[in-house]
């Protein structure tokens, strides 16, 4: 029997950050334990091109993005690791796609509005990128999406591309299903009103940050009224921010932690939260500088996996042309 297919991608627009690592790629480190599961796991390059960004700098984001996946623990053996944009059957599927979608559901999307207004150009690509994003599923006929809360409007259009799809053509897809961290939206350290994003770099924390960094941003992260510290996301959403991150990282439930910071001021519990991310982030980052080392070797991995997925995709356009009524 087939299979189910999970599929996610991460956009190489910087480096990765908490929020990235904690709604994503902690999930795909999940699949890839099931070996009743068919994992796909890809750098979304074209979907960085949606935003402004400096060409001489894309190779170098790429390659450090697919370090930081091996580094992490995502396993070629596991998992098929791909290029987006080495599989070309991607922008075919898209376009098929494009026809079953309505431009204003697509001028609806929350993240549409929310980068224009951060000042990224309104082009079509950044517009169409929820189609992009609903080939990428469906190409390879997903069951199963791990990303962010922050993607939930996304997967939705996905799930209604699959839904218009096989209503018009006959049945063709599975609707996919996405698969979210009990809502689990990582904010930015100095707003969090916003989630953490690459694009709003002061708000990060990266994985990549020394401890230095990483201590300094911890302290410097905005905190609410009072001095208590107790989860309250209503009205203590800065604190409620650093408890879901040092309950993530430390896998420690938000109750105890209250508990053990009970008598604690803010800069206490800060430098406790600094400690343990450091802790974490070490073997990782130790990981990392040796796996990058060799990047011949970085891309060979992707291509490889590449193969595998362009067969697929290829026989998902091969039948979605043959339903559309094309040669
Ligand atoms: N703050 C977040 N909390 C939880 N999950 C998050 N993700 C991103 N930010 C948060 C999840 O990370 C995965 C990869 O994201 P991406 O690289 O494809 O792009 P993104 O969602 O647009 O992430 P950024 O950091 O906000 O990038 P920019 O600023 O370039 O747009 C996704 O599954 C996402 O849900």
């Amino acid at each position: 029997m087939k299979k189910p297919i999970v599929v996610s991608g991460l956009k190489p627009t910087g480096k990765l950050h908490l929020g990235n690592y904690l709604g994503a790629i902690k999930q795909y480190i999940d699949f890839q334990k099931d070996p009743k599961i068919d994992n796909f796991f890809f750098i979304a390059d074209y979907h960085a091109l949606t935003q402004k960004y400096n060409a001489s700098e894309k190779y170098d984001e790429i390659i450090e993005m697919i370090a930081d996946m091996l580094s992490l623990g995502i396993d070629p053996e596991k998992a098929t690791l791909y290029i987006q944009s080495d599989i070309l059957e991607i922008a075919n599927v898209s376009w098929l796609l494009g026809n079953v979608i309505s431009a204003g559901q697509l001028q609806n999307m929350i993240e549409f509005r929310e980068k224009v207004e951060q000042g990224q150009p309104a082009s079509c690509g950044l517009l169409n990128y929820p189609i992009l994003m609903a080939a990428d599923i469906l190409a390879f006929k997903a069951s199963f999406v791990p990303v962010g809360e922050d993607q939930r409007q996304h997967v939705e259009l996905a799930r209604d591309a699959a839904r218009n799809f096989n209503k018009r053509f006959g049945e063709t897809f599975p609707v996919p299903q996405g698969i979210y961290v009990k809502g689990l939206r990582i904010k930015s350290l100095d707003d969090p009103s916003k989630k953490m994003s690459k694009s709003l770099p002061k708000g990060c924390l990266y994985l990549s940050d020394t401890p230095e960094t990483l201590r300094k941003k911890v302290r410097s992260a905005v905190t609410d009224s009072g001095t208590e510290i107790v989860y309250d996301p209503e009205n203590k959403p800065a604190l409620a921010n650093l408890l879901t991150i040092y309950s993530e990282f430390s896998n420690r439930p938000i109750k105890d932690i209250e508990k053990d910071h009970k008598n604690s001021s803010y800069a206490v519990f800060k430098d406790a939260l600094a400690d343990v991310l450091i802790d974490e982030l070490s073997d990782f980052q130790e990981r990392k500088a040796g796996i990058i080392k060799d990047k011949e070797n970085l891309r060979k991995i992707f291509s490889e996996g590449s193969d595998k997925a362009r067969a697929i995709a290829a026989g998902t356009l091969k039948e979605m042309k043959q339903k559309t009524g094309l040669f």
